[in-house]
């Protein structure tokens, strides 16, 4: 018999990896769309296993959100990945209702007699923790953000812990630092940037205006962590885990593997932050439509951010010598993969632009 999962926010990023992974390995995956179809930008998961048997998308349904129970008895799963997170709209999401909450679902495992059976994954993220510049985050960091966005997460969080360590069920939280790929939402700083860029090649834009070039952050391949996700449901006992690389770059480094990948030389001229407006200008033309000279990248300060902490590193030692997990795609492998998607995006609409 295949195993059965359920994935929430199925159509995200992390969904639509950790289903190709699930179905790679036989399982049976059933997942659920959480939001409503006009917030429904990537739905990658339905698009490419819409004709496998193994495959079930139960589309948005507010009922079914509301009270996952009558789900969980028909499917009775073997693990639930919880995926319930939009980023910066979580505690709205949560707490008004529109997701499933750490409790709803949690309670719906109960209710269904499921403690001994269904093992649960939640999604938390760095967000949570009260950075400070300097520190260094593994699994014993303290959760006081006060922002409102991370206040619904950080209930989650606890709520899985409190269901581990009261009704014995197998929960555990993956506290995610960042992480990409081409299926990243483009209000993301690196879908920005490989975006931007490679539509600058391509003579779509102009200039791509960036916050804060000098914020560091520690970026890794998503597909790499929903491997992770999984791993954490196969262990003996549930414990909480760092997802990370463990390494930081800054998003001017960022930018720079960009074009690097898309043959564009860059100059920069001002240092970021300090230094609004023109940053990088191009030094040898790659397309018909740069020029030597052209300011490609420039700093707008409405995408500064002025409560920014931008020096926070991860720790993610416990999940490589636990569960021998490290992250296989370096920085640089993800730019070329996410560069590439999006070339591939630019040339298809500027020869659709050309020729109608
Ligand atoms: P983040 O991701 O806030 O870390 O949250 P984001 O990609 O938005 O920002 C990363 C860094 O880039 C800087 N930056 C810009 N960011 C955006 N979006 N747009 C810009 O133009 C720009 N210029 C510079 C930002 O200031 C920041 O330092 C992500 C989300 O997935 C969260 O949900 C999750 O909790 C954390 O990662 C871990």
């Amino acid at each position: 018999m295949s195993k059965v999962a359920l994935i929430t926010n199925i159509t995200g990023q992390d969904g639509s990896y950790l289903t190709e992974l699930l179905l790679k390995k036989g399982y049976t995956v059933h997942g659920i769309i959480l939001h409503s179809p006009a917030l429904n930008t990537e739905s990658v998961s339905e698009e490419l296993h819409k004709n496998n048997p193994n495959f079930c998308i139960h589309p948005y349904n507010q009922g079914e959100i509301s009270n996952p129970a009558a789900l969980l008895a028909l499917i009775r799963p073997d693990e639930i990945y919880h995926l319930d997170i939009i980023s910066g709209t979580a505690a709205h999401s949560t707490l008004s209702g529109t997701g499933i909450s750490a409790l709803r679902m949690l309670e719906a495992i109960r209710s269904q007699g499921l403690e001994h059976k269904t093992r649960y994954y939640h999604a938390s993220s760095s967000a949570l923790c009260g950075l400070v510049n300097g520190m260094s985050i593994n699994e014993m960091v303290t959760f006081n953000q006060p922002f409102a966005d991370v206040v619904a997460q950080i209930s989650d969080f606890w709520t899985a812990v409190n269901y581990r360590e009261t009704f014995g069920i197998f929960a555990c939280n993956g506290i995610l630092f960042n992480h990409e790929s081409p299926r990243r939402s483009e209000n993301f700083v690196t879908r920005k940037i490989t975006r931007g860029l490679a539509n600058i090649t391509q003579g779509l834009e102009k200039c791509l205006y960036l916050g804060n070039l000098n914020a560091l952050r520690d970026w890794g391949h998503a597909r790499d962590y929903v491997k992770m996700q999984w791993l954490m449901l196969q262990q003996d006992k549930p414990e909480d885990f760092v997802i990370a690389t463990g390494v930081q770059f800054t998003v001017r480094q960022f930018v720079t593997f960009a074009a690097l990948e898309l043959g564009i030389k860059l100059r920069f001229i001002g240092k970021g932050v300090e230094e609004k407006g023109v940053i990088a200008a191009i030094i040898s033309p790659v397309a018909a439509a740069l020029k030597v000279g052209d300011v490609i990248v420039a700093v707008d300060p409405r995408y500064l951010r002025p409560a920014e902490v931008c020096k926070v590193s991860a720790n993610p030692s416990k999940a490589r010598r636990q569960l021998g997990w490290a992250p296989e795609t370096s920085l640089q492998d993800l730019v070329i993969e996410m560069v590439q998607a999006d070339l591939a995006s630019a040339k298809k609409a500027a020869r659709l632009k050309l020729y109608g």
